[in-house]
């Protein structure tokens, strides 16, 4: 997939772009069909298939105080875009400027001289631009002014709920990692930096954990879950907690994973946790003992649950 991030990076004609346009934070089920339909109609008509995204995410420069957690950082949302068979991904710089263009400028000066576009794809809800007064009727209707295709892709629903970033982001704020995995399409996941901890958890406590850097991410409720740990590629199950240690008087919030079968030290490396189900609330105990045999039991409950999967 080639990554278009800046103005001069447009180097060439695209051959019969057909296109969708969006945030796609979560690249949800939703976002998956559509850039399906993209890469179908690309492939009838001999074209490209192309996403036209915004970076920052539009909230980011818009409405700031609101610090939106994505579901999908950057890096990660390309990543999932190359899965998906995109051919190329734009990344409009998205800076208050941009955002003062009206909708006619933008289709007119971007999407139609710039891309020469030969069909649109757009999500059921889509709006952009100024007020919010880009909408389908109007794209719609440049289209035929301008001579190109526009079709609307409707919301995927399952079982009875539609689709949406705001519905994902709910369900991970809430520890329901099932349901969030049904509207993604695969499990949540963090990927992160491993930091170091406080070395307690290999020393005293025998359960040795993968420290996350916790910047920027949207985490999941507290708690404690079964996990799928990545690192380099390979897949090992694990359990993790995200909390404060209220056993050790910590106070400070981390995302820690014990990696079962695992014995490197990985600090300063990557790691990929996908979180599979939420076991339990994180708990007080009297003392180390009590904590190491309720983390054994987390660890066989984990284990069940991985295996079932
Ligand atoms: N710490 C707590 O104070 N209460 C808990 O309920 C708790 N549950 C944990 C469950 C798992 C599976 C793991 C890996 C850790 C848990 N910890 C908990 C964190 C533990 O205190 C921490 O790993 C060590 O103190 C090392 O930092
Ligand atoms: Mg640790």
């Amino acid at each position: 997939m080639e990554v278009i991030r800046k103005e001069k990076d447009f180097k060439r004609p695209f051959k019969n772009p057909v296109l969708t346009i969006g945030n796609f934070d979560g690249v949800h089920l939703g976002h998956q069909r559509i850039f399906r339909l993209v890469k179908e109609k690309a492939n009838e008509i001999g074209g490209e298939s192309i996403i036209y995204t915004f970076e920052p995410h539009p909230v980011e420069v818009l409405a700031p105080k609101l610090k939106p957690l994505l579901v999908t950082p950057l890096e990660e949302k390309l990543r999932l875009f190359e899965e998906q068979g995109i051919n190329v991904a734009i990344l409009a710089n998205f800076t208050a400027k941009f955002a003062s263009q009206t909708p006619e400028e933008f289709v007119k000066n971007i999407l139609y001289d710039q891309i020469k576009i030969r069909q649109l794809f757009v999500g059921h809800d889509y709006t952009f631009g100024r007020g919010r007064r880009g909408n389908i009727a109007l794209l719609k209707e440049l289209g035929r002014k301008l001579g190109f295709n526009v079709e609307v892709v409707e919301a995927v629903r399952v079982g009875g709920m539609v689709v949406s970033s705001t519905l994902i982001r709910e369900f991970i704020q809430k520890g329901e990692m099932r349901e969030a995995a049904k509207l993604l399409g695969r499990y949540y996941l963090l990927s992160s930096q491993v930091i170091y901890g406080h070395g307690r958890g290999s020393r005293k406590l025998g359960f040795p954990t993968a420290n996350l850097k916790p910047a920027g991410l949207l985490f999941p409720k507290p708690g404690i879950y079964a996990v799928w740990a990545i690192h380099e590629g390979k897949k090992y199950a694990g359990v993790a907690n995200l909390g404060w240690n209220p056993t050790f008087h910590d106070q400070k919030f981390s995302i820690e994973v014990h990696i079962l079968n695992f014995d490197r030290e990985i600090y300063g490396e990557n790691l990929r946790v996908e979180f599979v189900e939420r076991l339990r609330d994180e708990v007080t105990f009297p003392g180390p003992e009590e904590l190491v045999a309720q983390i054994k039991k987390d660890v066989a409950k984990a284990k069940n649950i991985l295996r079932l999967n």
